[in-house]
């Protein structure tokens, strides 16, 4: 089973960007993956479209972007990057305009994707399914880095792969959330294609960003 990896650019250094961006594409990684929060579906504030803009514009990783904004409407403009395909994720939990919306980020060269938060049932994502690449699934309560994955995480990702079976669609499942090496084992055995990597295994107190990476995708590599 071949597990990806992307990196959580709000768990990096911001002085050090380029290199470090650099580092993941010298070692074959395929997703960058980006947080935009707004302060109001998250109590807490990250980066906006001119960063993700940027750091997109140094490489040639995927664009993975997380929108914890209640809004989005307002940034997928500034997001429009049609000749990156960027994967950008909605939380179904914004309502019944999450469709339209995945329609408007796949209208751009976008490659539509929904996240789901740990409290929503799984079954809330049904009427995405269809029009979905990728589905998120949060492993804590989005908008900070550091948490203890919470419980029932690996069983709701095991209910969203029996769901997509059952839909007749296979989007990719990302989770998203204390990705330890023991919860990738658990979070992959439960279906999962691509983890969030942050402070659980990318960017660990102490260990060298290039040491921990090398264990990282070893690790994936022995799944
Ligand atoms: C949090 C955000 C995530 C974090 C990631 C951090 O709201 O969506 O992408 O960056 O979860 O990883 P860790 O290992 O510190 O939990
Ligand atoms: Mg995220």
């Amino acid at each position: 089973m071949k597990i990806r990896i992307a990196p959580s650019l709000m768990c990096s250094d911001f002085r050090n960007l380029e290199a470090e961006v650099s580092l993941f594409e010298r070692n074959g990684l395929e997703l960058l993956h980006f947080d935009i929060m707004d302060g109001h579906f998250v109590p807490n504030l990250t980066m906006g479209p001119g960063m993700v803009r940027a750091v997109s514009a140094m490489t040639r990783l995927t664009p993975d972007i997380h929108l914890m904004v209640e809004n989005p409407e307002h940034f997928l403009p500034a997001l429009a990057m049609p000749e990156k395909r960027p994967l950008i994720s909605v939380h179904v939990e914004i309502g019944r305009k999450a469709e339209g919306l995945l329609r408007a980020i796949r209208a751009q060269d976008g490659r539509p994707a929904a996240a789901i938060s740990p409290h929503t049932p799984i079954k809330a994502l049904a009427p995405l399914l269809p029009t979905v690449e990728m589905v998120l699934v949060m492993a804590v309560r989005p908008g900070h880095a550091g948490q203890e994955m919470l419980p029932g995480a690996i069983e709701r990702i095991a209910e969203l792969k029996e769901m997509t079976a059952r839909a007749g669609v296979s989007p990719l499942i990302e989770a998203d959330g204390n990705t330890t090496f023991e919860n990738i084992r658990k979070m992959a055995a439960a279906g999962a294609d691509v983890i969030v990597a942050g402070t659980s295994c990318l960017y660990r107190k102490g260990i060298p960003l290039e040491a921990a990476l090398d264990e990282l995708i070893g690790f994936a590599a022995s799944l």
